[in-house]
């Protein structure tokens, strides 16, 4: 068992955020990188854009790692023992693409209450400063919700360019992890992250979020898997495993997991009017 220990949830308590969480090997990330290549070369676009969202739907090791037991052994630490996958994100940076993340909190945006949630992300290749990895304002998940102002800009990987100003970038903590290690943060810790300036990829697999049963989408809907546990509250839908690498009917539920999420980024936007 892999439950977070005292020290590592007092970091959490601190801080907003623990890592790094050694998960599975080196050679199990390399597969797992293969397989994202694989969809990548065989549907061209079916990773890009907001189809980054949910691949876990349509690859059986993505799948894997969205279920994975040491992870959800350190996420029950977290938020308790009913767990859901409510989503999943690749967050590709490629070497010369101006991809970066501003910095915000994901409660912002998500539509996940009470924030009994926490977000995963899990490192498919190294990820460090040189190319790009995440750095938290630690601390700042203690105070409210902040003002993100919406700052469209080329290269911002959010889908608004949702922004907290006056983030005080040079305290921030870089989360330094290799591949097939995991950071879990919390929705209110504001995070980001910066160009990618190394040679090769940096790629992040990211269960945004595990949240427990007791969790409603207030901005729209979205279905969700039964991790571990038992769902007494039943607010969301239920979607079943994939069995199978680009099965059709996976491929297809992906695209409408997709289309509710677009309707819960778009109708965050027009209700609150600093986005
Ligand atoms: O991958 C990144 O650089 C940012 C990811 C992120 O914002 C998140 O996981 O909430």
């Amino acid at each position: 068992m892999t439950y977070l220990s005292p020290n590592q949830l007092k970091q959490y308590k601190d801080e907003g955020f623990v890592s790094p969480i050694n998960i599975f090997s080196k050679e199990k990330a390399k597969k797992i990188r293969n397989e994202i290549e694989l969809i990548e070369k065989d549907l061209p676009e079916e990773l890009e854009k907001s189809g980054r969202y949910n691949a876990h739907l349509i690859s059986p090791l993505l799948d894997e790692v969205t279920h994975n037991p040491k992870i959800l052994d350190a996420v029950q630490s977290l938020i308790g023992e009913d767990i859901l996958v409510c989503g999943t994100t690749l967050f590709i940076k490629n070497p010369n693409e101006k991809g970066f993340v501003s910095y915000h909190q994901d409660a912002k945006y998500i539509g996940l209450e009470p924030h009994n949630w926490v977000t995963a992300w899990v490192a498919i290749t190294d990820s460090n400063e040189h190319n790009g990895c995440m750095r938290m304002w630690s601390g700042s998940h203690k105070d409210n919700l902040k003002q993100h102002n919406q700052k469209f800009n080329e290269g911002n990987l959010l889908t608004r360019g949702q922004t907290v100003m006056n983030v005080p970038i040079k305290e921030t903590t870089p989360l330094i992890l290799t591949a097939g290690q995991m950071s879990l943060h919390h929705p209110t810790t504001v995070h980001g992250s910066d160009l990618n300036k190394s040679n090769d990829r940096r790629i992040g697999f990211v269960i945004q979020s595990y949240i427990g049963t007791n969790v409603k989408q207030v901005l729209g809907k979205n279905s969700v898997q039964l991790a571990r546990g038992e769902d007494k509250f039943n607010f969301h839908e239920k979607i079943g495993r994939t069995k199978s690498l680009m099965d059709e009917s996976d491929l297809e539920l992906k695209k409408q997991e997709n289309d509710y999420l677009q309707e819960i980024f778009y109708k965050g936007s027009s209700k609150k009017s600093d986005y």
